[in-house]
């Protein structure tokens, strides 16, 4: 297929409530769609849609929102456009000269990715090879004002039905919170931490603390560039070390299995440059024998139901955070992704099987960027 035009809708979605992690409290979900009008070798327009989760700011990782619209601009969009026979399989290949700029890249690849399989009729799902029809939906829990605040919202999320609780730690707020979570909960909840990077090895009694409560891991403990010292940490602690930020390639996640950094792995398609390497990481950690999840970035529909999709895949043994649409937003810019009996449909129609709703974008449009300008 040829890539025709790219158009960069610019949107913010306010937050039903503020969602606090070790990093930042965030209220408003700033983002951008990237919808790409492609020709198809036999002369159908075929329109794709992808999402870009980088953040507002550069604190989860270092893509940040205006940088990647930027570099979409000047270097991403202007090579693929000048592509003649492009497919979703070689975006990134035709990207490699441009360092870095996964989140970029992937909303890239993955509106050319569901593009290309609405021209063929062919499900994300069954692109992939999912094995299953719905994925166990976890949900992740923002840092409270104090414990029993958290207990409360947990058990709010618990009555909805989800079937797993990560809660976000950072020092001052652990081990607290997680014991009066483990209390009121008990000991048969599905239960994991996500620290996003805010501690380092000197902490490490205070990590193995954590060891008492049975959580199913400990998300990114450590800095992002700190495998050696998250395999020491892993040698210290009992509770599973699974990496997140520090997974960006399946290069980094073969050094992170190799060293014993992570016993478990988030994967997230943005974080690492689009669906394919995520896929492949899922295949690399199953080699392996470690089990992977599918990590959120706050996504809008479009971004939900491909995660959706990509948590079908076998390696994909926990459950991800892949919640409704109504964990975080009223109104979504698709129809909602729905939480039902603790679990999520993968999407059967062509493409990521979801469709973006023209009202919707324009209620939450900040601006357009068009490609060729
Ligand atoms: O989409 O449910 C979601 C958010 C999941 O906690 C989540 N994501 O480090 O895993 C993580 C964070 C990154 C985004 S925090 C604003
Ligand atoms: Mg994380």
């Amino acid at each position: 297929m040829r890539l025709t035009s790219l158009r960069l809708h610019l949107i913010e979605m306010p937050l039903r409530s503020p969602f606090t992690t070790s990093f930042a409290t965030t209220t408003v979900r700033s983002c951008y769609l990237v919808e790409a009008r492609t020709r198809t070798t036999d002369g159908r327009e075929v329109t794709g849609w992808g999402e870009c989760v980088a953040m507002e700011a550069p604190l989860y990782s270092p893509e940040h929102l205006s940088g990647a619209v930027e570099v979409t601009r000047r270097w991403l969009a202007p090579a693929l456009l000048a592509v003649e026979d492009l497919t979703a399989e070689t975006v990134a290949w035709h990207l490699r000269h441009v360092v870095g700029h996964p989140m970029a890249k992937a909303a890239l690849e993955m509106a050319v990715l569901d593009a290309q399989l609405r021209a063929r009729d062919v499900s994300f799902a069954d692109y992939l090879g999912a094995v299953r029809t719905s994925v166990p939906s976890g949900v992740s829990v923002g840092i409270q004002p104090s414990g029993e605040e958290t207990v409360r919202v947990v058990g709010e999320f618990l009555d909805q039905g989800y079937a797993r609780i990560k809660l976000k730690i950072q020092p001052g707020s652990d081990l607290g919170p997680v014991r009066a979570v483990r209390e009121a909960f008990g000991d048969d909840l599905p239960f994991q931490v996500d620290a996003n990077a805010a501690y380092t090895l000197a902490d490490v009694g205070l990590l193995r603390r954590l060891d008492e409560f049975d959580l199913l891991l400990i998300e990114q403990p450590l800095g992002e560039a700190d495998l050696r010292q998250h395999a020491e940490l892993a040698r210290q602690v009992r509770t599973p070390i699974c990496l997140d930020e520090s997974i960006v390639s399946a290069e980094v996640a073969a050094d992170a299995i190799a060293l014993g950094a992570t016993s478990v792995i988030n994967v997230k398609p943005g974080r690492v440059g689009g669906y394919l390497e995520a896929r492949r990481i899922h295949d690399l950690a199953r080699a392996n024998g470690i089990p992977v999840w599918c990590g959120g970035m706050l996504e809008t529909g479009v971004g939900r139901a491909a995660n959706a999709a990509l948590a079908a895949l076998p390696g994909f043994v926990l459950p991800g955070d892949i919640s409704g649409s109504d964990r975080f937003y009223t109104e979504d810019v698709t129809e909602p992704i729905v939480m039902r009996d603790g679990a999520v449909d993968v999407p059967t129609g062509p493409g990521f099987g979801v469709e973006v709703l023209p009202e919707r974008l324009e209620r939450f449009s900040t601006g357009t960027v068009d490609l060729p300008a």
